[in-house]
């Protein structure tokens, strides 16, 4: 039976009316309307708190409201009237939880007291916050070695937290911290720190407003970045280009119309945002880059022979590079062929693409998931990179590289230590600061975090926030490792998956949300977060804690690592009884924070700098150096290939407009035109036929792997959609089960989320399931 159930069109540009009844719907289902309507106008404000939806930055004019639909959805989301309480928990059984959908699960309100898994009840129980830590305390000081201990961070975690958690997890003895960027951004930093010596994005807000020409590449920002297209809009406005590569036709870069321009809303108008778009195969971003690189160099040979004006920036490869020669060789030996099938567009359209490349002479290409989360990442991002030092696109005002970041503080948690992969300086500094032997072997990364749980080498999962039963690959594999734990512990907001996947021992510590009013020993505290654009601004919470047993992500930090170490190697209540305290410390041992307190006193907050965009490189040449990557031969895993196994289809893993990652607001994805499922599969309608299907029949999604292991998920729609053919896309976190552990990116160990390659088959039975029992389902 065809299910053609509330899949219907939404013909409406990206922001407008659909967005202010969004908003509204998400007001009033917070069942505190009036208090978050005042927190929302203190979003993103001097003195008010920093959005805790994405990490894009402000614009440094005041007086706008900087808040969009999705932070709205946040900031209800966090604030939510309901509770999950002790009566909650003793309530319900962890077992009769899982039962429930992740939607059902973080729905059921804010976490209010530390409560403690007891499995002869199989129930969450009420701990005192001193027993949870004492408890913490016990297992991790009973275990052999510290290494057998994963300590992750999810993206939310303010700068303060964040430091002392590293502070804490290195005295300890080990640098394991598996965070939400190994699945994020990882590739972006390990592409371009070899490149021009720094792992961030080199433009600020005000780079938008002078580059003439703005690539966006395998990034969704109507959804996942709304704020984004305000300066899109403008710049094409004032005629600039943007050009976006995606398969998908986003709705939010077709068309765009802003909640807060009400003339548009009127007349239902709509300014364009691209001028150009382009649909490239998954995974196909390099090949398209390094067809721009063809084209630019032939017209270079043509301009030299003819004595025209040259295409590269040659002063700016004379004194900055090294090693164009050696990549123009790469680009020469690349054949046009390989570039067509692998980029999945024609020589024709990439042409278009680098003569609109060419024509600017202030370049910023932005990016997101589409390139990151692939095999070949770290060569795409440097790709990227190289197109742009050919013409010499980076540190000059107005160019530049924007990697887009996802999560709020993402880029700060990384910048004040946590990484499984120090930099020698950031240890030295901590070591000559505290005077204690600071751990210098790799940590583990979250696949290797998963491997360890697995073999059951790591005993203690403690989770600074996130999903990570949920965000992962492998979730049965997942699930399985982290159950294997002696303890299990989740610093949250509200309840989720991971929380009922629990060791023998399990925690869950609420803490304080970034909405929420923060009051230590010396009166209320300010958190501060870095954005995208590498802005460090104070974020002060406007609302009364949710419960009084609540208590902030450094206290609970704090709490755990005096419990743990004693006073060493630092009086930890006297850190936290100031955060300006936590934040000397910072001054002292983090780049880029010398007189931190005072700098935070300006509005806006202060720029951390970026030495590539001062034209200074950071690498060992101390020039930017092209990188030399091969094209891979094939995107298929090579065994597959080897086996001669074709996939029915590659599947991409992505955001539905009514989530935060796992966290999903509604069952809806009004751009894509999906109303009240999740369990769907986009496929091109010419490949629903020749596979033998029909839109709206249920399949079961089975993808290909080398380990002769079977991941399956069960009773997925099948939507026929505006999608290029031989690709299918679906929502994560429901898709994880796919994705194998062992299936990562070169270098990056980041799950191949965006490229999954799957056979489909026919659902046993074809009636709908209930929506509610969608996860449980799947899995
Ligand atoms: N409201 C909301 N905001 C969010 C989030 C959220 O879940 N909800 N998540 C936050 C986080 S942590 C992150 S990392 C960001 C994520 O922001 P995005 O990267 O925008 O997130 P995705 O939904 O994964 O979208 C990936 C986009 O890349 C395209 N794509 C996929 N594969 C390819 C490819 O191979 N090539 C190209 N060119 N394009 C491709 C997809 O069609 C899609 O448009 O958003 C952040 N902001
Ligand atoms: N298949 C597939 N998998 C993916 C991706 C994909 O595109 N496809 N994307 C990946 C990406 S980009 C990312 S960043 C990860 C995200 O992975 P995570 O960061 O681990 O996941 P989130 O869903 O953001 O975490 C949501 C939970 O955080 C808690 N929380 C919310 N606010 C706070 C707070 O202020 N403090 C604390 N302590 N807790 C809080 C709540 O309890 C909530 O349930 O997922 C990755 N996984
Ligand atoms: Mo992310």
């Amino acid at each position: 039976m065809s299910d053609k159930r509330n899949i219907k069109t939404y013909d409406k540009p990206a922001g407008g009316w659909g967005a202010l009844k969004s908003v509204t719907q998400s007001w009033l289902q917070s069942e505190k309307p009036l208090k978050n309507l005042r927190a929302m106008l203190k979003t993103n404000q001097d003195k008010g708190f920093d959005c805790p939806g994405c990490a894009w930055g402000e614009s440094p004019e005041s007086g706008l409201v900087k808040f969009c639909e999705n932070g709205a959805k946040a900031v209800n989301w966090e604030s939510s009237g309901r509770h999950a309480d002790p009566a909650f928990f003793s309530n319900h059984s962890v077992s009769s939880l899982k039962k429930h959908t992740d939607y059902w699960l973080e729905s059921q309100g804010r976490l209010t007291h530390p409560m403690r898994y007891n499995a002869k009840t199989d129930c969450y129980e009420p701990v005192s916050w001193d027993n949870a830590f004492a408890l913490i305390a016990k297992h991790l000081n009973a275990l052999n070695s510290p290494h057998q201990a994963e300590f992750y961070t999810s993206g939310r975690a303010s700068n303060e937290a964040a430091y002392l958690y590293q502070l804490f997890v290195r005295a300890f003895g080990t640098n394991n911290f598996p965070d939400c960027s190994n699945m994020c951004h990882e590739a972006s930093g390990q592409g371009m720190k070899p490149t021009i010596g720094v792992g961030k994005g080199t433009v600020t807000f005000n780079d938008f407003e002078k580059a003439d020409t703005i690539f966006v590449i395998g990034q969704n920002p109507g959804t996942n970045h709304p704020r984004m297209l305000e300066p899109l809009r403008d710049a094409v406005r004032r005629g600039a280009q943007v050009i976006c590569l995606n398969p998908l036709k986003e709705r939010g870069l077709e068309k765009f119309q802003h909640p807060q321009h009400p003339i548009e809303m009127l007349t239902n108008g709509s300014t364009p945002t691209n001028t150009a778009y382009f649909r490239p195969a998954l995974g196909g971003d390099m090949a398209v880059m390094r067809g721009v690189a063809k084209w630019l160099l032939t017209w270079e040979r043509e301009a030299t022979a003819n004595n025209d004006t040259p295409v590269f920036d040659h002063d700016f490869i004379n004194t900055h590079t090294n090693g164009m020669d050696d990549y123009l060789a790469v680009v020469d030996n690349t054949s046009w062929e390989h570039i067509e099938t692998q980029s999945g567009l024609s020589k024709e359209d990439i042409r278009h693409a680098a003569t609109m490349y060419k024509r600017g002479e202030r370049v910023i290409m932005c990016w997101a998931m589409g390139i990151t989360q692939h095999k070949h990442s770290v060569a795409t991002v440097q790709e990227i990179v190289n197109v742009q030092l050919l013409r010499g696109n980076v540190g000059k005002p107005g160019a530049g590289l924007s990697p887009v970041r996802g999560h709020s503080n993402v880029q700060g948690d990384r910048t004040v230590g946590i990484n499984e992969a120090p930099p020698k300086t950031l240890l030295d500094a901590l070591e000559s600061k505290f005077n204690f032997a600071v751990p210098r072997k790799r940590g583990h990364n979250t696949v290797q975090a998963i491997q360890a749980m697995e073999r059951g080498e790591a005993k203690v999962f403690i989770g600074l926030g996130g999903n990570f039963a949920q965000a992962t690959p492998d979730t049965p594999r997942t699930h399985a490792a982290l159950e294997k734990c002696d303890l299990t512990v989740h610093i949250a907001t509200k309840l989720n998956r991971s929380h009922l996947t629990t060791g023998k021992d399990a925690l869950i510590l609420p803490c304080l949300g970034r909405t929420e009013v923060d009051m230590q020993v010396n009166g209320q505290q300010g958190v501060t977060v870095e954005d995208t654009f590498s802005m460090v601004h104070i974020s002060y919470g406007q609302l009364p804690p949710t419960s009084p047993e609540l208590r902030s992500e450094p206290a609970i930090i704090a709490g755990i690592a005096k419990a743990t170490l004693g006073n060493t190697p630092v009086d930890w209540d006297f850190l936290i009884s100031d955060y300006d305290n936590i934040r000397e410390l910072i001054a002292d041992t983090i780049d880029g924070f010398k007189d931190f307190n005072t700098k935070l006193a300006q509005p806006g907050g202060f720029h951390l700098g970026n030495a590539a965009s001062e034209r200074k490189w950071l690498t060992s040449s101390g020039k930017a150096e092209f990188a030399v990557n091969s094209l891979p031969d094939s995107l298929l895993n090579a065994d597959l290939v080897t086996q001669g196994e074709n996939p029915d289809l590659i599947l991409q893993t992505l955001r539905s407009h009514d989530q935060y990652n796992t966290t999903i607001y509604g069952m809806d994805d009004r751009y894509r035109n999906v109303f009240g499922a999740r369990d769907v599969l986009f496929v091109n309608e010419s490949d629903i036929e020749k596979l033998g299907f029909k839109d709206g029949d249920k399949v079961d999604i089975t993808s290909m792997w080398n380990d002769g292991k079977i991941r399956q998920i069960k009773q997925f729609m099948l939507v026929a959609y505006d999608i290029p053919k031989g690709q299918a896309a679906a929502y994560y976190p429901e898709t994880n089960p796919l994705v194998p552990l062992e299936s990562y990116g070169d270098g990056t160990f980041t799950p191949t989320s965006k490229f999954i390659a799957i056979k489909l088959s026919k659902s046993e039975t074809d009636g709908r399931i209930a929506v509610n029992t969608l996860s449980e389902g799947h899995i």
